[in-house]
């Protein structure tokens, strides 16, 4: 069969054209998803190519993937990256990967020995907000998560992120070998503080003197991560063949703009990703807030209020005027006053960069995906700023009206009456709450005081309630598009 492995690509096709023969696998990733393979996967392999280091990636999935792990060692681990600009698309391939695995391909214990090999220098982490087990609200881990209290039971064999971190760290303290640095690239506010926290917690319920060994050797360095990669499509597969010349079901398409900003605080070695744009500084907290609440937080607006409205992508929206602008009032009238950003900061082109980045016509993310998951994602994205404005007394109704889209949109039901797939690990308490009600500003209140997404200075504040209840009832009164309209000309 013909492969990016064994087919000569055309000229156009960027490739690295350093030797693979030294890398090591001094990386082991957890989460072998899209987002990974366009982010830090092409990092490391720009950075080879331009340091002429031997950073190798070992790929794990930890749940589902399987057969994206088997077409990537059918292609001896390539893969192809196309950035899709609104002017043109460039591919670019990669060759970092080594190796990969997974547990239900090679057993668990391959996972835990690879990751226990004196090589390893770095474990990172791309496994979405749910794959922490953590309470969303207060970022501390969730011991009651059926995940965690499986692992708890049976330690030796676990099935999360963190206890596989917690078991490899144990076997490493064993054999006398150093600890690793936990590298968190998921979208969460403190990622590295709060995977320690997680770590940590973890670890001292299953083996208490391990909490105090990883605490001494262990470090969690905080990631702000950026690059806009929707999930892939039969149109994106069609299109990589094309520019390749073969199929490659293992590419990817994202948006050309990327941004890495990470704590420099590794225990062993790191590649010197600067040399390829991303940028290591002391502290990420204000960078992680920015991207978190002005990207993240106006995409979940637009994915909430824009599927609703019946818009399919992300670029949908900003053919309307309305979402453009509601937009660009969330970021820079709600969320841009809470941000505390060091001096020469100017958040109003960032804003004006995020738009244009949402604008990319060539680059189909849906609405649908970025909704996913809004019960993990509301506090970092929305939650903070909230608490700011109550604590000014300013105004917040673009938060309320993103509140109550999201509301809205849990219900399963669209404005036409059609179903909307929610995925969600709470989808079916939010479902059974919306259900209880009907359609109903009633039910805010009973959602509003879920306290894994709104803690209660939140989520108990009459202002708020008052404010969700009027932008939920607008939208079952006038429906998405319209509230939009009237949010941004009131
Ligand atoms: P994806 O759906 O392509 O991949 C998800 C990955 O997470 C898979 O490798 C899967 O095996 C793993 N996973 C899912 N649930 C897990 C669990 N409970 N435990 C362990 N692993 C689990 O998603 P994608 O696009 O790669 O995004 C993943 C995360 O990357 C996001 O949730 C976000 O935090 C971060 N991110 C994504 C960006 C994007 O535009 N796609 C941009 C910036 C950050
Ligand atoms: C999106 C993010 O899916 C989502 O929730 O908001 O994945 C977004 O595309 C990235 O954070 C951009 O860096």
């Amino acid at each position: 069969m013909k492969t990016i492995a064994n087919h000569p690509l055309p000229s156009q096709v960027v490739q690295p054209t350093y030797s693979r023969d030294k890398l090591k696998s001094k990386i082991v990733h957890l989460g072998f998803g899209a987002f990974h393979r366009a982010h830090q996967a092409l990092y490391t392999d720009q950075t080879n190519q331009v340091e002429g280091s031997d950073w190798g990636i070992c790929e794990i999935n930890l749940f589902g993937g399987e057969a994206l792990i088997n077409a990537l060692r059918a292609q001896e681990h390539s893969f192809s990256v196309l950035l899709k600009g609104a002017d043109g698309t460039q591919a670019h391939i990669v060759q970092a990967v080594t190796e990969s695995l997974h547990p239900e391909l090679d057993g668990l214990s391959a996972v835990l020995e690879k990751m226990a090999e004196p090589q390893v220098e770095i474990v990172s982490l791309t496994v979405t907000e749910k794959g922490y087990c953590i309470d969303a609200a207060t970022g501390k881990l969730d011991i009651k998560n059926p995940l965690i209290s499986a692992d708890l039971e049976n330690p030796h064999a676990p099935k999360t992120a963190l206890g596989i971190i917690v078991q490899a760290l144990k076997l490493r303290r064993e054999r006398g070998l150093g600890a690793f640095t936990v590298m968190s690239c998921d979208n969460i506010q403190e990622n590295g503080a709060v995977t320690k926290g997680a770590v940590l917690e973890y670890a001292s319920l299953v083996a208490p003197e391990m909490r105090e060994w990883i605490e001494a050797t262990v470090t969690f360095p905080c990631t702000m991560v950026d690059r806009i990669v929707p999930a892939v499509t039969a149109d994106t597969l069609d299109e990589i063949t094309y520019i390749l010349g073969c199929e490659d079901p293992c590419g990817i398409a994202c948006e050309p703009f990327r941004q890495w900003v990470i704590e420099d605080n590794f225990v062993a070695g790191r590649p010197n990703w600067d040399s390829v744009g991303a940028e290591f500084v002391d502290d990420v907290v204000p960078y992680e807030e920015m991207k978190l609440r002005m990207l993240n937080g106006s995409h979940s607006f637009l994915a909430y209020l824009g599927y609703l409205a019946g818009y399919e992508h992300i670029s949908d929206t900003m053919q309307d005027n309305a979402f453009k602008q509601a937009a660009l009032d969330l970021m820079l009238k709600a969320q841009a006053p809470s941000l505390e950003m060091p001096q020469g900061t100017d958040l109003a082109a960032y804003a004006n960069m995020l738009i244009d980045r949402y604008s990319n016509p060539n680059l189909k993310h849906r609405t649908w995906q970025i909704a996913m998951d809004g019960s993990q994602k509301i506090p970092q994205r929305l939650g903070g700023s909230l608490r700011f404005h109550l604590q000014q007394g300013s105004d917040f109704k673009w938060l309320a009206t993103a509140i109550a889209g999201w509301m809205r949109y849990v219900s399963g039901i669209d404005e036409q009456g059609n179903a909307i797939e929610v995925s969600d690990p709470m989808s079916v308490k939010l479902r059974a709450i919306c259900d209880a009600h009907g359609f109903n500003a009633s039910l805010v209140p009973e959602l509003l005081a879920l306290e894994s997404i709104f803690p209660a200075d939140i989520g108990q504040d009459k202002r708020v309630i008052a404010a969700v209840s009027k932008a939920y009832q607008s939208l079952l009164d006038k429906g998405a598009r319209q509230t939009v309209v009237e949010l941004v000309t009131e």
